[in-house]
């Protein structure tokens, strides 16, 4: 079978999903009424599916009866044995359709097959089983140094979470929101991204069989500025976990300060990615071209500003480039694929005129940075690297989200750290070098979320994922998560009672 063969097959997911996406509330998928929007597939530009926009009314029933769950219903104080079986469940039936999962997100968002398969869907799964073993062991506090008083400090449910994921990892990153709010016994209301809703829809669909009370999940549907506004401004809801761009976070946080609601936010980033002369040069290599043309550059955790040592830069740029140039670039189904289209006609246009400000600013543009020979009717771009000599220009402040690395040449440790730092963003560092001080005594002064060292990013889901800076509030992971999805309670017992002041008794 031809490569374009497999990928006719694989097109068949699309019959198993729904054509027609709608909201989901008290335990039912509701019919089709809202703006009818067309979800695209970005390889072909060809719409796949039409979304059914959820209107205020809507995100209002779903808000309901996410709080009407929460507040009568049995979830919250369900067994931590009975809530593991739901949570295995759904990650049993994520694994179960795992290739269809996989193309299906393949064609929405234009990401590789290699990738959705091989990590964000069994990814998506993992989270499910990960915070199911989580909770078996998350505990409470006691404090007995108040003489006579016993203080209990335990953890409770958040309440009504409202969800609202990204269209770059959709399952994947919303996987971990909906699997740590459901452990820690909440409530939610979902809201995928408007491009990609298509694999959290038949997620929706899988957990119909996974026993979870009605109400206890909730899907709405739509455009930002319509039904994600209408969720985070909701007065039923009790906070929101959001994973998007840093001026959509900014709005959010707005709307919540209103209702001193509290939020996580997993926003932007513009990582550095730091190679010294002393790296291991054919892995640092490696590691810099999956740090920025993994997902098809469109990560936030990409290290798309890229500094080297300037005894090895020319050579290391060059060697970058060669392989850039190389990337097997074409359908997202197509075996042997490595960078797929972005997601939209915007994206698109941004990665091209990122160029042209580049060289505005008087970057050198070293490879890429058009349109692919061929391929007109997706969003398809080359994989793309300038050279700038100005860390504050535009090119190496802003998120370009997408294949598009930037490289800077420094001289001294102290200049890079200076340089790294230098930015609105602090997700993600990455440090390539076979000194063991200077890996430490640089991951110790980057004022990042996380640091990795001689490794392109791997995740530990037991540890924390953040951003400083304008990448982001609260963490990710197993005691991240715990923090944002539980409300904490200190009970204070008097265990021998103390005399208690008599106010207008014969004490006063
Ligand atoms: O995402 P948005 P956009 C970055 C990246 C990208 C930029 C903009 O730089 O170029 O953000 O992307 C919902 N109230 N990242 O504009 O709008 C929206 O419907 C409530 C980084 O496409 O942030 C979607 O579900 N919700 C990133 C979600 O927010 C609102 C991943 C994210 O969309 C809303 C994606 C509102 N007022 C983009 N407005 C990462 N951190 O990985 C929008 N939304």
């Amino acid at each position: 079978m031809t490569g374009a063969e497999a990928a006719i097959g694989l097109r068949d997911a699309l019959a198993a999903a729904p054509r027609n996406v709608t909201g989901f509330v008290a335990g039912g998928f509701v019919r089709p009424h809202g703006e009818a929007l067309p979800i695209a597939d970005p390889a072909t530009g060809q719409t796949v599916a039409i979304l059914h926009e959820s209107d205020a009314h809507e995100v209002d029933a779903a808000v309901r009866a996410a709080r009407h769950a929460f507040d009568h219903g049995p979830w919250p104080k369900t067994g931590i044995a009975a809530r593991q079986q739901v949570l295995m469940a759904i990650h049993d039936a994520i694994m179960a359709h795992a290739d269809e999962l996989a193309a299906l997100e393949s064609i929405n968002t234009g990401v590789p097959l290699a990738q959705t398969r091989g990590m964000h869907i069994p990814r998506a799964a993992y989270n499910f089983k990960f915070f199911a073993e989580y909770i078996n062991h998350s505990a409470g506090e006691l404090y007995q140094q108040e003489e006579g008083f016993l203080t209990l400090v335990s953890r409770e449910p958040m309440g009504v979470c409202a969800l609202i994921g990204p269209w770059n990892v959709p399952l994947g990153l919303t996987s971990m929101k909906l699997a740590a709010a459901l452990a820690f016994g909440n409530t939610c209301v979902v809201k995928p991204s408007e491009m990609t809703p298509l694999t959290v829809a038949r997620l929706f669909q899988l957990m119909g069989d996974c026993g979870l009370p009605e109400g206890v999940v909730n899907l709405v549907n739509g455009r930002g500025h319509v039904t994600g506004a209408a969720l985070s401004g909701h007065p039923g809801i009790d906070m929101v976990s959001f994973t998007g761009g840093t001026e959509t976070g900014r709005a959010i946080m707005g709307a919540l300060a209103k209702g001193i609601k509290g939020s996580a936010m997993e926003l932007g980033g513009k990582s550095a990615n730091i190679v010294f002369d002393d790296a291991d040069f054919d892995r640092a290599l490696d590691g810099a071209l999956l740090g920025v043309f993994a997902n098809n550059g469109q990560m936030c955790l990409a290290g798309s500003r890229i500094f080297v040592q300037r005894p090895i830069a020319e050579r290391f740029m060059e060697a970058f480039v060669a392989r850039m140039q190389s990337i097997r670039i074409g359908d997202p189904l197509g075996v042997g694929t490595e960078l797929g289209p972005m997601i939209n006609a915007a994206q698109k246009q941004r990665m091209i005129d990122y160029v042209g400000i580049g060289e505005g600013e008087g970057a050198t543009l070293l490879g890429g940075g058009k349109t692919v020979p061929g391929m007109a009717t997706g969003y398809f771009v080359q994989p793309t690297a300038m050279l700038s000599h100005d860390n504050r220009a535009r090119l190496c402040q802003e998120e370009i989200f997408g294949p598009f690395a930037t490289f800077q040449v420094f001289d001294e440790e102290d200049e890079v750290v200076w340089l790294a730092n230098e930015s609105r963003f602090g997700l993600a560092g990455y440090v390539w070098t076979e000194g063991l001080g200077r890996a430490h005594r640089v991951a110790q002064v980057l004022r990042t979320g996380t640091i990795w060292v001689n490794t392109p990013m791997v995740r530990d889901l037991r540890s924390a994922f953040g951003g400083y800076k304008e990448s982001g509030i609260g963490r990710e992971g197993g005691r991240g998560c715990e923090a944002m999805y539980t409300e904490i309670k200190t009970t204070m017992i008097p265990v021998t009672p103390r005399p208690i002041h008599k106010l207008g008794g014969s004490n006063a």
